[in-house]
This record gives structure tokens, C-alpha cells and sequence, in this order.
């Protein structure tokens, strides 16, 4: 296959509440969404960039530039056989895994609509609904805390993960479980302790969680497989597990008990599936992250959570928990089952409202015929 047409849109989308981490804040989508044609096939996707690169070294600018100074016209010169194809189409550049990603999806929504086949199909998915939860920022104290985490549980989420810093950790953490006993509770430090502060989030070993994600640094596997004993709760890596190799490592290190999976932060799904396989044969589970993507990059997230080792829920809630009105005119709802349902159709399933994407785009850029 040869790629005739690339486009691409900075977008800025409001989200419905600000989400706080402990390193950071994000007020809307920042996303860069792309658009491609091929033998009379239209396909999108989405490259879930922030407007900031506090959670990896890419934002919104960065991508925008590497996708359109490198990455475009390497695929526009690529012969495709597949999409697995497109990642070592893209090997000479190091890094930018947010910006190959975007591309790489829409490549993959591209073969499945060939194909007519879902992408979900396409990828090896095996469940027809998967389970997910709540990522729940930083608020401004515990009252508002249980207030939020309420509201999501009245809408029928049935696992929350919280988002802890030094200052925020165990008191809220404990006020969840104690008002919530049998809650499926999570919790994700984005990069923010040192392993001196092990005794410190040994405390949380109290709270019964499914897991504690990337405490220590974003690029760290070292420090993590030493943290790892020194916790009851199942260790989950995330930021530090951006390639098959980094895997690898992580498993063979025994650095962790778990690996978050986002499609995004690894350069694309081919990656993410061989770290998907790599952990299912070494028996460590896996689940979907999320990076609060628009209604594009949720439905390629769907499609790959719906493999057979993400057994733990996912952070890919609903459209309406992140926007008042999506990109797409097909948003998913939350099953009574705190699930979603996999797209059936062709591709990745997301029906892009066109009018809305062009009322949100702030720049737009386009190669090809
Ligand atoms: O529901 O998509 C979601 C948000 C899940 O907490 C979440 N994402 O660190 O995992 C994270 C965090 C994140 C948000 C990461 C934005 C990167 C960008």
C-alpha cells in the first residue's frame, strides 16, 4: 500500500474537568489528530499529545514538527506491506513514540478497513467488551475527594485509580477504602518518589490495592526491581516501559509485577502487542492505560485492550468523562457491567464529527496528492 495523502490537525478540546497529576495539569485535549487516504480508503487517528512534556519529553509542538519533517515523508516513501511495517519505516528517528504512534494507528485503521475487518479483529482481540475504571486527578481535599470518586462510582464504575504526590498519598488513599471496603482501588505516582522514600509507600501496603504505579523515575527500571521487595502491593511500571526491549529488561530485572500498556507512549500497536505477547508468555499481566485521548484514540485503545492478557481494567472511561461534546459522532457509553463495547464494524469504529473537528482545530497541514 502506498499512503497518497496525509493530514494533520492541532486541535485544542476542552475537557469537562481539569486532571491533575503530581507533576502536572491538563485542562483540554492538545492532541494531534491525523487524517490519511490510500486506494480510496479514508483513515484516522490520533496522537494523544499534551500541551506540556511533563509526562514524556513530547507535547503538541514537538510531534507537530517530527511528524511533519521526518515521519510523513518517510511513510509517504514506504511501501507497506503491513502495518507492522510502518515501525521500522520509522526506526532512523529515535524517540518521538507519541508522534510515530498518531501515524502508526491510522495505518492500522487503514489495513482493517481493506480488510473490512475491526481493529480489534485485525489486532487479535478475543472479548467483546472490556473492563475499565476512573483515573481520578488531585483534588483539593479528602471531602472532595469521596464527593468525585462517588459520582464516578454512581455512574457505575466499578474500579478507581488515584493519582498521589508526597503531601497526597496515604490519608486519601485511606479515606477511599475506608468509606469503600471492597472498591478495586489503584494508585499512580507519575514518577514522583525516590526509592528513600520506600517505607513511605509501604504505608499504602494497608489499603488493599490491585496496584501502585511508576512511583520512581520516568526512565528508571533499576531503582524499581530494588523498591520491588520492599512492597506487598504489585509494583506497575508505566513512563519507564516505552519498547519491547524496556519490557524486557523490566521482566528479566523482575522490576515490576505489572506493565501499564498505552499504545501512545510506546510508538504504536505493533510495539505494544509484542510487549502485550512478551508479557502473557512470562505471565505478568497487562492493562490499558489511557492518555485522555479524544474519541479517536479511545476506540484504538478499546481495540487493544480487548486482547487476551489485559486482564486488570483500564483507564478508558467514557467518552463523557473527559468531554461534553467529542470529536466523534459515535461516543462510547458505560455498560451496566463497568465495560465498554469493542467496535464491530470496519477499523477502529470512531465516526469523526468532521464539522466539530474543523470548530476545534487551531492549525492544519497537509502532504500528498
Ligand atoms: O482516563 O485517559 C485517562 C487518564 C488516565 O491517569 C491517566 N493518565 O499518567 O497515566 C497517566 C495519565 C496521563 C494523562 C498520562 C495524560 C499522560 C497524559
Amino acid at each position: 500500500m502506498r499512503i497518497e495523502r496525509i493530514e494533520l490537525r492541532k486541535i485544542h478540546l476542552p475537557y469537562v474537568a481539569m486532571f491533575e497529576t503530581s507533576g502536572w495539569r491538563e485542562t483540554g485535549s492538545h492532541a494531534i489528530i491525523v487524517r490519511m487516504e490510500a486506494e480510496g480508503i479514508v483513515a484516522w487517528g490520533e496522537a494523544p499529545t499534551g500541551e506540556s512534556p511533563f509526562y514524556n519529553e513530547e507535547n503538541q509542538k514537538t510531534a507537530w514538527v517530527i511528524m511533519q519533517d521526518y515521519l510523513a515523508p518517510m511513510l509517504m516513501a514506504a511501501d507497506l506491506a503491513s502495518p507492522w511495517d510502518v515501525t521500522p519505516a520509522f526506526s532512523r528517528v529515535r524517540g518521538n513514540r507519541m508522534a510515530k504512534a498518531g501515524l502508526e494507528f491510522t495505518v492500522w485503521d487503514l489495513f482493517a478497513r481493506r480488510a473490512g475487518r475491526s481493529l480489534a479483529d485485525l489486532l487479535g482481540g478475543v472479548r467483546d467488551r472490556v473492563e475499565v475504571g476512573v483515573s481520578v486527578g488531585i483534588q483539593k481535599d479528602i471531602p472532595t475527594l469521596l464527593k468525585v470518586v462517588g459520582g464516578y462510582l454512581d455512574e457505575g464504575y466499578a474500579r478507581i485509580k488515584l493519582k498521589i504526590k508526597p503531601g497526597w498519598d496515604v490519608e486519601p488513599t485511606r479515606a477511599v477504602r475506608e468509606t469503600w471496603p471492597d472498591l478495586r482501588l489503584q494508585v499512580d505516582a507519575n514518577s514522583i518518589y525516590r526509592l528513600e522514600d520506600a517505607a513511605h509507600l509501604a504505608e499504602l501496603d494497608a489499603f488493599d490495592l490491585l496496584l501502585i504505579e511508576q512511583p520512581l523515575a520516568h526512565d528508571d527500571i533499576f531503582d524499581h526491581a530494588k523498591l520491588k521487595p520492599l512492597l506487598k502491593s504489585p509494583l506497575c511500571l508505566d513512563e519507564s516501559i516505552v519498547s519491547p526491549d524496556h519490557a524486557r529488561w523490566a521482566i528479566e530485572m523482575n522490576a515490576c509485577d505489572i506493565i501499564n500498556i498505552k499504545p501512545s507512549r510506546i510508538g504504536g500497536l505493533g510495539d505494544a502487542k509484542r510487549i502485550h505477547d512478551m508479557a502473557q508468555a512470562a505471565g505478568m499481566p497487562v492493562w490499558h492505560g489511557g492518555m485522555l485521548e479524544t474519541g479517536i484514540g479511545r476506540a484504538v485503545n478499546v481495540a487493544l485492550a480487548s486482547l487476551p492478557n489485559f486482564t486488570l481494567p483500564g483507564d478508558i472511561s467514557a467518552n463523557d468523562r473527559y468531554f461534553e461534546r467529542d470529536i466523534v459522532k459515535n461516543p462510547f457509553t458505560l455498560n451496566s457491567d463497568s465495560t465498554l463495547t469493542v467496535p464491530t464494524g470496519v477499523g477502529h469504529g470512531a465516526v469523526v464529527d468532521e464539522d466539530y473537528l474543523d470548530d476545534v482545530t487551531i492549525e492544519r497541514w497537509e502532504v500528498g496528492a
